[in-house]
Protein backbone atom coordinates (compact mmCIF):
# COMPACT_ATOMS: atom_id res chain seq x y z
CA UNK A 1 0.00 0.00 0.00
CA UNK A 2 1.44 3.55 -1.02
CA UNK A 3 1.75 6.33 1.49
CA UNK A 4 1.69 9.36 0.05
CA UNK A 5 2.73 12.81 0.89
CA UNK A 6 3.12 15.30 -1.23
CA UNK A 7 5.62 18.00 -0.73
CA UNK A 8 7.13 21.36 -2.07
CA UNK A 9 10.60 22.89 -1.67
CA UNK A 10 9.56 26.52 -1.04
CA UNK A 11 12.83 28.00 -2.80
CA UNK A 12 13.43 31.75 -2.57
CA UNK A 13 15.42 34.54 -3.99
CA UNK A 14 17.72 36.98 -2.18
CA UNK A 15 16.06 39.18 0.77
CA UNK A 16 18.20 42.12 1.02
CA UNK A 17 19.44 43.86 4.13
CA UNK A 18 16.76 46.83 3.76
CA UNK A 19 13.79 44.10 3.68
CA UNK A 20 11.49 44.47 6.26
CA UNK A 21 10.14 40.96 7.87
CA UNK A 22 6.26 41.96 6.64
CA UNK A 23 7.77 41.86 3.37
CA UNK A 24 9.19 38.68 3.58
CA UNK A 25 6.12 36.82 5.33
CA UNK A 26 4.25 38.33 2.31
CA UNK A 27 6.68 36.60 0.26
CA UNK A 28 6.35 33.43 2.09
CA UNK A 29 2.60 33.57 2.33
CA UNK A 30 2.85 33.85 -1.76
CA UNK A 31 4.87 30.53 -1.86
CA UNK A 32 2.80 28.65 0.69
CA UNK A 33 -0.26 29.04 -1.65
CA UNK A 34 1.12 28.17 -5.03
CA UNK A 35 1.89 25.00 -2.73
CA UNK A 36 -1.34 24.33 -1.56
CA UNK A 37 -2.48 25.26 -5.20
CA UNK A 38 -0.24 22.21 -5.81
CA UNK A 39 -1.48 19.83 -3.31
CA UNK A 40 1.33 20.43 -0.87
CA UNK A 41 0.72 19.05 2.71
CA UNK A 42 4.35 19.96 3.84
CA UNK A 43 6.44 22.93 2.81
CA UNK A 44 9.94 23.73 3.43
CA UNK A 45 11.12 27.01 3.24
CA UNK A 46 15.05 27.57 3.41
CA UNK A 47 17.66 28.28 6.25
CA UNK A 48 17.40 32.15 8.42
CA UNK A 49 14.37 33.16 6.10
CA UNK A 50 12.81 35.75 8.09
CA UNK A 51 16.23 38.09 7.03
CA UNK A 52 19.07 38.71 5.10
CA UNK A 53 22.41 36.31 5.85
CA UNK A 54 23.50 38.84 8.03
CA UNK A 55 26.82 36.50 9.17
CA UNK A 56 28.43 37.90 5.95
CA UNK A 57 29.02 41.06 8.08
CA UNK A 58 31.02 41.19 11.31
CA UNK A 59 29.08 43.30 13.87
CA UNK A 60 28.88 43.57 17.84
CA UNK A 61 26.35 40.79 19.24
CA UNK A 62 24.18 43.73 20.48
CA UNK A 63 23.68 45.09 16.70
CA UNK A 64 22.90 41.87 15.41
CA UNK A 65 20.01 41.15 17.99
CA UNK A 66 17.62 42.41 15.26
CA UNK A 67 18.60 39.58 12.96
CA UNK A 68 16.99 37.47 16.14
CA UNK A 69 13.74 35.97 17.10
CA UNK A 70 13.27 35.86 20.79
CA UNK A 71 9.69 34.12 19.97
CA UNK A 72 7.94 32.52 17.54
CA UNK A 73 5.27 33.04 16.25
CA UNK A 74 5.22 37.12 16.41
CA UNK A 75 3.53 39.40 14.82
CA UNK A 76 5.87 39.41 11.88
CA UNK A 77 5.31 35.73 11.34
CA UNK A 78 1.52 35.21 12.90
CA UNK A 79 0.55 35.75 9.46
CA UNK A 80 1.66 32.41 7.98
CA UNK A 81 0.74 30.83 10.61
CA UNK A 82 -2.49 31.60 10.55
CA UNK A 83 -2.54 30.87 6.46
CA UNK A 84 -0.97 27.64 6.82
CA UNK A 85 -3.23 26.56 9.61
CA UNK A 86 -6.37 27.93 7.23
CA UNK A 87 -5.06 25.78 4.39
CA UNK A 88 -4.30 22.75 6.22
CA UNK A 89 -0.53 22.60 5.04
CA UNK A 90 2.25 22.21 7.44
CA UNK A 91 5.73 23.78 7.07
CA UNK A 92 9.30 24.14 8.54
CA UNK A 93 10.95 27.55 8.74
CA UNK A 94 14.25 28.77 9.38
CA UNK A 95 15.16 31.71 11.30
CA UNK A 96 17.92 32.63 13.88
CA UNK A 97 16.55 32.21 17.46
CA UNK A 98 17.29 33.96 20.90
CA UNK A 99 16.08 32.15 23.66
CA UNK A 100 14.96 33.80 26.65
CA UNK A 101 18.22 32.76 28.47
CA UNK A 102 20.67 34.49 25.74
CA UNK A 103 21.64 31.54 24.23
CA UNK A 104 22.21 31.77 19.98
CA UNK A 105 20.95 29.22 17.64
CA UNK A 106 20.26 28.94 14.13
CA UNK A 107 16.78 26.89 13.99
CA UNK A 108 14.45 25.26 12.05
CA UNK A 109 11.07 25.42 13.36
CA UNK A 110 8.60 22.30 12.27
CA UNK A 111 5.03 23.19 12.38
CA UNK A 112 2.45 20.34 11.60
CA UNK A 113 -1.10 21.27 9.86
CA UNK A 114 -3.00 22.58 12.40
CA UNK A 115 -0.19 25.39 13.30
CA UNK A 116 1.18 23.23 16.35
CA UNK A 117 4.47 23.20 17.16
CA UNK A 118 5.79 19.38 16.27
CA UNK A 119 10.13 20.66 17.19
CA UNK A 120 12.60 22.59 17.04
CA UNK A 121 16.37 21.99 15.44
CA UNK A 122 19.38 23.72 16.16
CA UNK A 123 22.34 23.58 13.63
CA UNK A 124 25.18 20.80 14.62
CA UNK A 125 27.69 22.13 12.29
CA UNK A 126 28.27 26.09 12.30
CA UNK A 127 30.77 26.93 9.43
CA UNK A 128 32.83 30.01 9.03
CA UNK A 129 34.70 31.99 11.60
CA UNK A 130 34.61 34.13 14.55
CA UNK A 131 36.33 37.29 13.86
CA UNK A 132 36.86 39.70 11.22
CA UNK A 133 39.05 38.16 8.42
CA UNK A 134 40.06 40.84 6.28
CA UNK A 135 41.27 38.91 3.18
CA UNK A 136 37.72 37.68 2.66
CA UNK A 137 35.59 39.15 -0.36
CA UNK A 138 32.67 39.15 2.07
CA UNK A 139 32.63 37.07 5.99
CA UNK A 140 31.08 34.16 6.99
CA UNK A 141 30.93 34.90 10.66
CA UNK A 142 28.25 31.99 11.68
CA UNK A 143 30.58 31.06 14.51
CA UNK A 144 30.63 34.33 15.76
CA UNK A 145 26.53 34.22 15.72
CA UNK A 146 25.63 30.67 17.12
CA UNK A 147 26.08 28.41 19.42
CA UNK A 148 25.52 24.82 18.16
CA UNK A 149 23.07 22.17 18.53
CA UNK A 150 24.28 19.08 19.90
CA UNK A 151 21.73 16.08 18.51
CA UNK A 152 20.10 15.19 15.21
CA UNK A 153 16.25 14.12 16.60
CA UNK A 154 13.18 12.74 14.43
CA UNK A 155 9.52 13.33 14.63
CA UNK A 156 6.39 11.54 13.72
CA UNK A 157 4.06 13.36 11.91
CA UNK A 158 2.72 13.81 8.37
CA UNK A 159 2.47 10.24 8.97
CA UNK A 160 6.29 9.96 8.41
CA UNK A 161 9.27 10.26 10.15
CA UNK A 162 10.84 13.86 9.47
CA UNK A 163 14.16 14.42 10.76
CA UNK A 164 15.56 18.28 9.77
CA UNK A 165 19.53 19.53 9.30
CA UNK A 166 20.34 23.01 7.83
CA UNK A 167 23.17 24.41 5.38
CA UNK A 168 26.78 22.71 6.45
CA UNK A 169 25.18 20.08 8.28
CA UNK A 170 23.99 18.61 4.96
CA UNK A 171 28.17 17.75 3.98
CA UNK A 172 28.87 15.06 6.47
CA UNK A 173 27.69 12.36 6.69
CA UNK A 174 27.02 11.85 10.38
CA UNK A 175 24.10 13.74 9.82
CA UNK A 176 22.51 11.59 7.71
CA UNK A 177 23.30 8.34 9.72
CA UNK A 178 22.30 9.59 12.89
CA UNK A 179 18.85 10.52 11.37
CA UNK A 180 18.88 6.86 9.49
CA UNK A 181 19.39 5.27 12.59
CA UNK A 182 16.34 6.51 14.30
CA UNK A 183 14.76 5.41 10.88
CA UNK A 184 13.65 8.51 8.96
CA UNK A 185 12.00 8.87 6.33
CA UNK A 186 12.12 12.35 5.04
CA UNK A 187 15.13 14.72 5.98
CA UNK A 188 14.50 18.75 5.31
CA UNK A 189 17.28 21.28 4.76
CA UNK A 190 17.18 24.57 3.92
CA UNK A 191 21.06 26.46 2.74
CA UNK A 192 21.97 29.24 2.09
CA UNK A 193 25.77 28.70 0.02
CA UNK A 194 27.43 31.39 -1.49
CA UNK A 195 29.24 29.94 -4.90
CA UNK A 196 32.53 31.63 -3.96
CA UNK A 197 34.42 29.82 -1.52
CA UNK A 198 37.04 32.26 0.13
CA UNK A 199 39.40 29.73 1.87
CA UNK A 200 39.82 27.44 -1.51
CA UNK A 201 38.34 28.77 -4.92
CA UNK A 202 39.32 25.60 -6.03
CA UNK A 203 36.03 24.72 -4.83
CA UNK A 204 34.00 27.59 -6.01
CA UNK A 205 32.89 26.00 -9.19
CA UNK A 206 31.97 22.75 -7.58
CA UNK A 207 29.79 24.10 -5.16
CA UNK A 208 26.50 22.90 -7.50
CA UNK A 209 27.95 19.14 -7.97
CA UNK A 210 28.82 19.21 -3.92
CA UNK A 211 25.46 20.04 -3.25
CA UNK A 212 23.58 17.71 -5.07
CA UNK A 213 26.57 14.76 -4.52
CA UNK A 214 25.84 15.13 -0.12
CA UNK A 215 22.29 14.84 -0.25
CA UNK A 216 21.66 12.40 -2.59
CA UNK A 217 24.38 10.26 -1.31
CA UNK A 218 22.78 11.06 1.96
CA UNK A 219 19.48 9.69 0.89
CA UNK A 220 20.19 6.73 -0.98
CA UNK A 221 22.34 5.32 1.80
CA UNK A 222 20.11 5.88 4.67
CA UNK A 223 17.08 5.08 2.69
CA UNK A 224 15.29 8.32 3.01
CA UNK A 225 13.94 11.57 0.60
CA UNK A 226 15.53 14.39 1.41
CA UNK A 227 14.60 17.86 0.24
CA UNK A 228 16.99 20.79 -0.15
CA UNK A 229 16.13 24.02 -0.45
CA UNK A 230 17.73 27.52 -1.15
CA UNK A 231 18.13 30.42 -0.73
CA UNK A 232 19.53 31.69 -3.63
CA UNK A 233 20.40 34.41 -6.34
CA UNK A 234 22.22 37.39 -5.34
CA UNK A 235 21.95 38.82 -1.84
CA UNK A 236 23.93 42.21 -1.10
CA UNK A 237 26.54 41.60 -3.95
CA UNK A 238 27.35 37.80 -2.93
CA UNK A 239 25.75 35.53 -5.00
CA UNK A 240 24.09 32.08 -3.49
CA UNK A 241 23.48 28.73 -5.37
CA UNK A 242 19.94 27.92 -5.75
CA UNK A 243 19.17 24.17 -7.16
CA UNK A 244 16.49 23.15 -4.39
CA UNK A 245 15.70 19.74 -5.21
CA UNK A 246 13.41 16.73 -4.24
CA UNK A 247 15.53 13.56 -3.94
CA UNK A 248 14.09 10.14 -3.76
CA UNK A 249 15.42 7.23 -1.59
CA UNK A 250 17.82 6.03 -4.53
CA UNK A 251 19.56 8.91 -4.85
CA UNK A 252 17.88 10.43 -7.87
CA UNK A 253 16.80 14.23 -7.80
CA UNK A 254 12.77 13.91 -8.89
CA UNK A 255 12.06 17.40 -9.24
CA UNK A 256 14.74 20.73 -9.41
CA UNK A 257 14.08 24.57 -9.42
CA UNK A 258 15.32 25.84 -12.47
CA UNK A 259 15.14 29.91 -11.30
CA UNK A 260 17.06 31.42 -8.61
CA UNK A 261 14.34 33.25 -6.97
CA UNK A 262 11.48 32.43 -5.32
CA UNK A 263 9.88 29.28 -6.61
CA UNK A 264 7.97 26.61 -5.84
CA UNK A 265 8.64 22.56 -6.51
CA UNK A 266 6.47 19.76 -5.67
CA UNK A 267 6.46 16.03 -5.81
CA UNK A 268 3.87 13.80 -4.40
CA UNK A 269 6.30 11.04 -2.79
CA UNK A 270 5.43 7.52 -1.40
CA UNK A 271 6.82 7.04 2.10
CA UNK A 272 6.63 3.10 1.57
CA UNK A 273 9.24 3.20 -1.13
CA UNK A 274 12.08 4.14 1.66
CA UNK A 275 11.60 0.45 2.67
CA UNK A 276 13.05 -0.21 -0.80
CA UNK A 277 16.37 0.53 0.58
CA UNK A 278 16.05 -0.21 4.49
CA UNK A 279 15.01 -3.44 3.84
CA UNK A 280 17.71 -4.34 1.47
CA UNK A 281 21.34 -2.90 1.08
CA UNK A 282 21.23 -0.66 4.14
CA UNK A 283 19.40 -3.27 6.10
CA UNK A 284 21.33 -1.56 9.27
CA UNK A 285 19.82 -4.52 11.38
CA UNK A 286 21.65 -6.93 9.19
CA UNK A 287 24.69 -5.61 7.38
CA UNK A 288 26.13 -2.37 9.57
CA UNK A 289 29.21 -3.41 11.38
CA UNK A 290 29.16 -0.81 14.48
CA UNK A 291 32.10 -2.41 16.11
CA UNK A 292 33.83 -1.45 12.99
CA UNK A 293 32.76 2.35 13.59
CA UNK A 294 33.95 2.78 17.19
CA UNK A 295 36.51 5.49 15.98
CA UNK A 296 33.81 7.63 14.75
CA UNK A 297 31.63 8.04 17.91
CA UNK A 298 34.87 8.13 19.85
CA UNK A 299 37.14 10.30 18.00
CA UNK A 300 37.17 14.23 19.57
CA UNK A 301 34.37 13.17 21.86
CA UNK A 302 35.73 14.50 24.95
CA UNK A 303 36.54 17.82 23.59
CA UNK A 304 33.11 18.03 22.32
CA UNK A 305 31.48 17.44 25.06
CA UNK A 306 33.33 20.09 26.87
CA UNK A 307 32.55 22.66 24.03
CA UNK A 308 28.91 21.42 24.57
CA UNK A 309 28.94 21.94 28.15
CA UNK A 310 30.61 25.36 27.58
CA UNK A 311 27.90 26.43 25.31
CA UNK A 312 24.86 25.75 28.08
CA UNK A 313 26.84 28.31 30.38
CA UNK A 314 25.09 31.60 29.69
CA UNK A 315 27.19 33.88 27.31
CA UNK A 316 28.16 36.32 29.85
CA UNK A 317 29.86 33.71 31.91
CA UNK A 318 32.61 32.70 29.34
N1 LIG B 1 24.99 28.56 5.67
C1 LIG B 1 25.98 27.66 5.56
O1 LIG B 1 26.14 26.80 6.39
N2 LIG B 1 26.76 27.80 4.48
C2 LIG B 1 27.93 26.99 4.29
C3 LIG B 1 28.97 27.81 3.63
C4 LIG B 1 30.29 27.38 4.06
S1 LIG B 1 31.47 28.55 3.63
C5 LIG B 1 31.98 29.22 5.07
C6 LIG B 1 27.68 25.75 3.47
O2 LIG B 1 28.18 24.69 3.87
O3 LIG B 1 27.05 25.80 2.41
Amino acid sequence: MPRYLTVAAAQMGPIQRADSRTEVVERLITLLRDAADQNAEFVAFPELTLTTFFPRWVMPIEEADQFYETEMPNTHTRPLWDEAKRLGVGFALGYAQKTPDGHRYNVYHLVDKTGETVGIYRKVHIPGHHEFEPWRLFQHAERRYFEPGDDFPVWNVFGATVGMAICNDRRWSETYRVMGLQGVELIVIGYNTPLHYAPDPTQTPLQSFHNHLVMQAGAYQNGTYVIGVAKGGVEEGVESLAQSAIIAPSGQIIRQAITTGDEVVVARIDLEQTKFYKGTLFDFERYRVPAAYRKIAEAGLEAEIEILELAEMIPEQL
